[in-house]
């Protein structure tokens, strides 16, 4: 029997009724086409997933196209395109909750231009939500892949070339006879180092960090996991609350070979926490000291780790790191208990002193429009933010992802299932005594308000902060969501902006009128 027959009379596919004969030898890996226009006004980011995903395949033998539509701006006719060439027998894609509705549309596609190319898609949203993607009749996926791609999509690969049933495949959900197959978890990868990135796929000139104009930027993993209870947040349950830490001499090398052979110059840390082991996380900033690598370093990490670190922040520094997010969250002690943070605000303030002590860019983000918010309670947050003083810090409309821990208590305030909006920009919770229009509207008064503060207060920072600053801020008023807000500051609201911001805006060139989004 041939491997695909398996699956017969499962899915609404045409092909599976058919003797499927080809083997499969192309595997296109394709990024949705989703944009949301926060974190891209910042930087053109790779899919890190996808270039390690690419790099096992090819070790077992398949050939890829990573092909990172969303980093390339494409619309469908370009994706029909470049389909067509390459002519995959698999085409996989990968999205968390708010790129879901644009990765299916692309499964659609690739299903439109071949009825008989194999459709997979993983990631955090497929992971926990294989029931609802795959019980609809219309669903173009033929295959979810639950957790790390690198071993399992190989792994189902290999079985449907040797005619083999994927229900022995572990980390897999499909359908059959019309029922949602869901196979035994995968073990997580046990050593990340021996992991194979296939770097040399990755289109290089198209990534590179914003604010240094003529950087090359690569996102890269020091170690995968999360060990914290953030009940909003999905990656603790899609990593089961485990951690595990790459090797600090084979990540640094990573660096070395993507500055020397790439020209690399600036790396975000797609880490959850970097920092969890201080041992690991100091010898890998003493390896940056001692080896010169000249990387600087954008990254995420706890409060409690800053604090921890307290000691060891010059080395940040020194090392190369240059931004460190730290996820505040709330603005009161009862949210962040209820966000399950297991931080106190003061905590919170002392961490982001203590980076911008270090001289290194701060940012925070709150995460606002939670049922009982009311326009005063959003500004409430913002002299918050103001007494944290971040550098940068982001108002963002709480996402309820269907398979969050808090996600019970705040069902009830969902008022829209298009997860296009789930993207921390868009709210899509209705607080008691807010519409959504007024949610939206101050979370941009909240961004305009705090950045009018930072920038009356420029001069305090150090000169290469006040530079960072200044770019930051055309992209925030040229580039970004925040764009329309941002504009009352940069040009509109004569009244609205006191004349010394308007000759540091004038001093950097920043113009009257907006541009249309970074393609
Ligand atoms: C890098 C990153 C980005 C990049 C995306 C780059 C890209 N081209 O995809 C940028 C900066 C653009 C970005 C943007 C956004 N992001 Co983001 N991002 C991350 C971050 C920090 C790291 C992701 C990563 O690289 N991980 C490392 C790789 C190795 O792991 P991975 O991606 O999980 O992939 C593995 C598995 O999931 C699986 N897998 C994944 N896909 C597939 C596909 C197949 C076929 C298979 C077989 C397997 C598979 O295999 C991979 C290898 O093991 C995560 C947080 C985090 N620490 O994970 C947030 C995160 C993914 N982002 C998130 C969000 C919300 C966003 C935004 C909506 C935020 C915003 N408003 O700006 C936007 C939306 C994007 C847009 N286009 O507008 C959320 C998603 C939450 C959710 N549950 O839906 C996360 C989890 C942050 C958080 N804690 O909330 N993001």
């Amino acid at each position: 029997m041939c491997c695909l027959t398996s699956l017969r009379g499962c899915t609404p596919n045409t092909w599976l009724d058919d003797e499927f004969v080809t083997k499969i030898t192309k595997i296109s890996l394709v990024t949705p086409p989703y944009h949301s226009g926060v974190v891209e006004s910042a930087g053109t980011w790779m899919n890190l997933g996808f270039v390690y995903i690419a790099g096992s395949l090819r070790q077992s033998g398949y050939k890829v196209d990573y092909y990172d539509a969303m980093a390339h701006w494409h619309e469908w006719n370009e994706i029909t395109a470049r389909l067509k060439s390459f002519a995959p027998e698999v085409v996989a894609t990968t999205a968390y909750t708010a790129s879901i509705v644009d990765a299916l549309e692309l499964l659609r596609l690739a299903k439109e231009i071949n009825p008989q190319t194999i459709t997979v898609l993983g990631n955090v949203h497929a992971t926990f939500c294989y029931e609802e993607l795959l019980n609809d009749p219309e669903s173009p996926v033929d295959f979810i892949v639950r957790g790390e791609g690198e071993q399992t999509l190989p792994r189902l690969l290999d079985c449907l070339n040797a005619s083999g049933d994927a229900a022995t495949i572990h980390g897999l959900a499909f359908r059959r006879n019309n029922e949602v197959v869901v196979t035994e978890a995968a073990s997580f990868i046990a050593d990340l180092d021996t992991l194979t990135p296939a770097w040399d796929l990755v289109e290089w000139p198209i990534y590179s960090y914003h604010p240094k104009p003529g950087s090359t930027l690569a996102i890269v993993s020091s170690s995968r996991g999360c060990r914290m209870n953030c009940s909003f947040c999905s990656q603790q349950l899609f990593w089961q609350r485990t951690w595990r830490g790459r090797n600090p001499e084979s990540f640094v090398e990573e660096l070395e070979l993507l500055r020397d052979r790439f020209g690399v110059n600036v790396v975000m840390l797609a880490d959850e926490i970097p920092t969890l082991d201080r041992a690991r996380w100091e010898k890998i900033l003493d390896l940056l000291i001692t080896r010169k690598v000249g990387m600087k370093l954008l990254m995420e990490t706890r409060v409690d780790d800053i604090l921890r670190d307290e000691d060891l922040l010059e080395k940040y520094r020194l090392a190369g790191v240059e931004h460190i997010y730290v996820g505040v969250e709330a603005g009161s002690q009862a949210l962040l208990d209820l966000f399950n943070k297991g931080t106190k605000i003061e905590q919170s303030k002392r961490a982001i002193d203590l980076i911008n002590q270090a001289d290194i860019v701060s940012e925070t983000s709150f995460v606002l429009g939670m049922p009982d918010d009311t326009p005063e309670s959003i500004a409430e947050i913002v002299e918050l933010a103001k007494y944290y003083n971040p550098d940068m810090a982001f108002f963002l409309a709480i996402a309820p992802w269907p398979y969050a821990e808090l996600y019970p208590k705040l069902k009830k305030y969902v008022a829209t299932k298009d997860y296009r909006k789930y993207n921390l920009v868009e709210p899509v919770l209705k607080p008691v005594n807010m519409t959504l229009a007024e949610v939206e509207k101050a979370l941009g008064e909240a961004a305009r308000t705090f950045y009018m503060h930072k920038f009356k207060n420029l001069s305090d920072l150090s000169p290469w902060k006040q530079e960072f600053m200044l770019a930051v801020f055309k992209i925030l008023v040229n580039n970004s969501y925040l764009a329309k807000q941002m504009h009352g500051l940069a040009a509109g609201n004569e009244n609205a902006m006191p004349q010394e911001i308007k000759s540091i805006l004038h001093a950097a060139g920043v113009p009257a009128s907006g541009r249309a989004p970074i393609p």
